[in-house]
């Protein structure tokens, strides 16, 4: 049998096993490097490690490439290929005749953040996963696993698909906030990578199998797709650094996610080839239980989802037509305003936002990769692709990290042929127009025929039903007044008898007339009486998202009529939308927008306000507020660094001004940060770093991988008082000792704070650390207390 029908034949059994932990196993067989470098090191260690999985059941096991990628091998002797090629080797000859195992191709996270919270590029992080990819042939299947970012994840499926012929099971960790570091939900993960064409999605790391169970119900919501768990064994001992969770308890623990339809089961740090097997033992003839996905239609970004089960708003305001200050802002590269006009749509109520750069002056696709990049850093709310051209679509769909919707395709069939294969391909939902090379169809027939014509196409090339939506196009009542009826009538029989979603663009109905509101708002009703899903309307327009929520009262949507109280009780200032102008310093930071933020600023220093007022009054706080709300999960580490840097922005307008006056801006005092030595994992500090220089620190970045005496040296030349340590792996936690107690011997003033994922506040203490940085907000907390300013 060919692997990938062996293949088709497990996909076919109840229940697969995977591998667990294989750090900790090859340190116990004596292994002291990096795990990659085992591959050639120690070959015969890697290959023992994998037979021991097979042993105890396994029926898929990893190839030792978990941390090959060109980032972290920076340096090793041998490249990402080689590694690869060797890794992939070892584990055919580990599985030998064993023919109905299977080897998967690992892929870990690049250890390095992506934009906008790195500086990866999304082109880049593919390039990397390719090249793991083409090295990995003869592997059966990929495993891209411990992402915590779906963009980061998406450009490694995507490398799998365009470089090899392999199935996929993604993968991301999740934090106990039931989402990743980066913010990204279960279900947009789920839904955006089912649209990519994986073959299972899962999560695993993070945390013991009980408490994941939350993150993989809410996966199992919203796909059928066949789910991972590959938890970790329980939570690692602060003390000892050693997972808990014996093998018994583990597998027991992982028998509830039959419940929610688990198939794939393994374990990540902490578990054994024990493990293994008591989870084999514990779900022999197990089954797990048959989903029922409700087929809803859902669109997302990485961290909200829009399920399209009740009327949605669709701004229409990101759109040159017409607006000449929109065109003068495309032409000069002026991303704030399109931002701006983004969030005041969303603040309306707007649940998606349409994005049409198209000028013939400009470049329509770079100019729509940027703006589809800084929407996604400035809202959460799901993005609908406006373009006619396919390149453009795919450039924006290929770098987007979330199920956009693309508007539009119409009825021709050179122009579905065009566009389809790469909706599709990235697993957007796409609007069919019923409209051919012979325009419009005057009758509400024809349009269903164009719409059923539209349908068969998309089911052709794998677009599910439910991504289908129909517009049944507005046309102007003053000059065609029948045609409205006709449009009415095509949206209920597409909505009732095809069963698709239907949009309508609806301020073209009063186009020529006086009172338009007044006509799109009644039209807009009347549609949505006859099961209009989508309507694309300008949100800053009260009467129009009143017309919306009023319906959803009356229709039964807004249960116990909640949503209309709250919105009509006491004032009216849910939807009164203040121009740009007007917003402050502190909104300015609050959504990303530097320009303003910049401008503001320099406002404020004109007008007479002293700088440091502006510091401690402005800035300070909202820097503050926000990070108060990323500490309750209310926002995430994007938004928070986003923030962050636009507050950096407003410090340099204001240190600029000082100097002007002949004055030195005030330091509010210099810190040494270092990833210590051995540690190449240098995201958290990175982080930290951004944060510290935002709220106006000088701060000294000494790398990853730094000696003690190279930090002691720093810390005497710049004569700081406080360092920052980060260290990621439980191996490098010794040098994280050594760097303290060299520290404490040089600089006996010099304060140290330390931090990283496996460090605990017990373990800072008991190596002679001041402080225990949680997080990078924590680590701001803490040079605020340790400075008093
Ligand atoms: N269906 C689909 N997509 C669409 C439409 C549709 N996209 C474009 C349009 N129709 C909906 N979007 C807009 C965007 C901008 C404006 C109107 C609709 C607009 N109007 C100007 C204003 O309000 O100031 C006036 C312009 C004018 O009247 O010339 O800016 O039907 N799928």
């Amino acid at each position: 049998m060919t692997q990938k029908k062996l293949l088709a034949e497990i996909l076919k059994e109840n229940i697969v096993l995977l591998d667990g932990g294989t750090g900790s196993q090859y340190q116990l067989r004596g292994a002291t490097e990096a795990s990659e470098l085992l591959n050639f090191t120690r070959p015969d260690i890697v290959k023992d490690v994998s037979r021991s999985y097979i042993s105890a059941g396994s029926r898929i096991f990893t190839t030792n490439t978990f941390g090959c990628n060109r980032l972290k091998l920076e340096g090793s002797k041998y490249t990402t290929a080689e590694t690869v090629k060797t890794a992939v080797a070892l584990a055919l000859e580990a599985r030998g005749d064993r023919k109905d195992v299977l080897v998967a191709l690992d892929i870990g996270p690049l250890g390095r953040m992506l934009q906008p919270v790195g500086d990866v590029t999304f082109e880049e992080a593919y390039d990397i996963f390719s090249e793991i990819v083409s090295a990995g042939a003869g592997a059966d299947l990929v495993l891209c696993e411990t992402m915590s970012d779906l963009l980061e994840i998406k450009a490694a499926v995507l490398a799998v698909k365009e470089n090899s012929d392999l199935p996929v099971i993604a993968s991301l960790t999740f934090e106990p906030s039931g989402r990743t570091f980066t913010g990204c939900t279960p279900a947009a993960a789920a839904i955006t990578l089912q649209g990519l064409g994986v073959s299972a999605v899962g999560v695993n790391c993070s945390l013991g199998p009980k408490d994941l169970f939350g993150v993989l119900k809410e996966m199992s919501e919203v796909t059928q797709l066949p789910l991972m768990l590959k938890a970790n064994a329980g939570l690692p001992d602060p003390v000892t650094n050693t997972y808990g969770l014996a093998p018994a308890e583990f597998a027991a623990q992982c028998r509830r996610f039959l419940d929610i339809g688990v198939k794939f089961f393994g374990g990540c740090c902490g578990t054994t080839p024990a493990h293994i097997k008591e989870l084999a033992r514990e779900l022999r003839d197990a089954v797990p239980a048959v989903r029922e996905v409700q087929a809803v239609t859902r669109v997302c970004s990485s961290s909200r989802v829009c399920d399209i089960t009740r009327p949605r708003i669709i701004g229409e305001r990101l759109n040159p037509t017409g607006k000449k200050d929109f065109k003068e802002a495309l032409k000069a590269g002026d991303f704030d305003y399109i931002a701006a006009r983004a969030l005041e749509q969303v603040r309306a109520g707007a649940d998606i936002l349409d994005v049409n750069v198209g000028l013939p002056e400009i470049d329509e696709r770079a100019t729509m990769v940027r703006v589809v990049k800084m929407l996604a850093a400035v809202t959460d709310t799901p993005l609908q692709i406006d373009s006619t051209r396919a390149d453009v679509i795919e450039a924006a769909l290929r770098v987007y990290g979330g199920k956009a919707i693309v508007n539009s395709v119409n009825g021709e069939t050179a122009v579905l042929e065009r566009i389809l294969p790469v909706v599709k391909k990235y697993g957007a939902a796409v609007i069919g127009l019923t409209l051919d090379a012979d325009g419009i169809p005057p009758k509400a027939e024809a349009r269903v025929a164009i719409a059923e014509k539209i349908l068969d196409k998309c089911l052709s090339y794998g677009i599910p039903r439910g991504d289908v939506i129909i517009d049944c196009l507005t046309l102007t009542a003053s000059a065609q007044q029948s045609a409205v009826l006709e449009t009415l009538n095509a949206v209920e029989h597409i909505t009732k008898e095809l069963g698709l979603k239907t949009v309508l663009g609806v301020s073209n109905i009063s186009f020529g007339l006086p009172e338009r509101e007044l006509l799109n708002s009644t039209f807009l009703t009347m549609a949505l009486d006859r099961g209009l899903s989508l309507a694309i309307i300008n949100p800053n327009s009260l009467a129009m998202t009143e017309a919306i929520r009023a319906h959803a009262l009356l229709a039964g949507f807004d249960v116990n009529s909640a949503e209309f109280i709250a919105a009509h009780s006491g004032s009216k200032t849910f939807a009164a939308v203040r121009p740009n102008a007007e917003i402050t310093v502190s909104e300015a930071i609050r959504s990303g927008l530097k320009t303003d933020a910049a401008k503001l600023t320099e406002k404020l220093l004109a007008e007479g306000m002293p700088p440091l007022d502006i510091v401690d009054n402005e800035l300070v706080p909202t820097l503050d507020k926000i990070g108060l709300e990323y500490e309750k999960g209310k926002l995430f580490l994007p938004q928070l660094i986003l923030s962050a840097e636009t507050a950096g922005i407003c410090f340099d307008v204001i240190k600029k001004a000082v100097a002007r006056d002949g004055k030195t801006a005030e330091e509010k005092g210099t810190i040494v940060l270092a990833t210590v030595r051995g540690d190449i994992h240098d995201i958290g500090k990175n982080i930290v770093k951004v944060l510290l220089d935002n709220y106006g620190y000088r701060v000294v970045d000494l790398g990853k991988d730094v000696p003690p005496s190279d930090i002691a040296a720093a810390v005497a030349k710049h004569d700081s008082t406080l360092v920052g340590l980060s260290a990621l792996m439980t191996t490098t936690l010794p040098a994280m000792e050594s760097t303290v107690k060299l520290l404490k011997q040089q600089s006996p003033h010099c304060r140290v704070m330390v931090g990283g994922a496996v460090l605990t506040h017990l373990y800072a203490d008991m190596i002679g650390a001041d402080y225990y940085g949680r997080d990078a907000k924590s680590a701001v907390d803490i040079a605020k207390a340790h400075f008093g300013k």
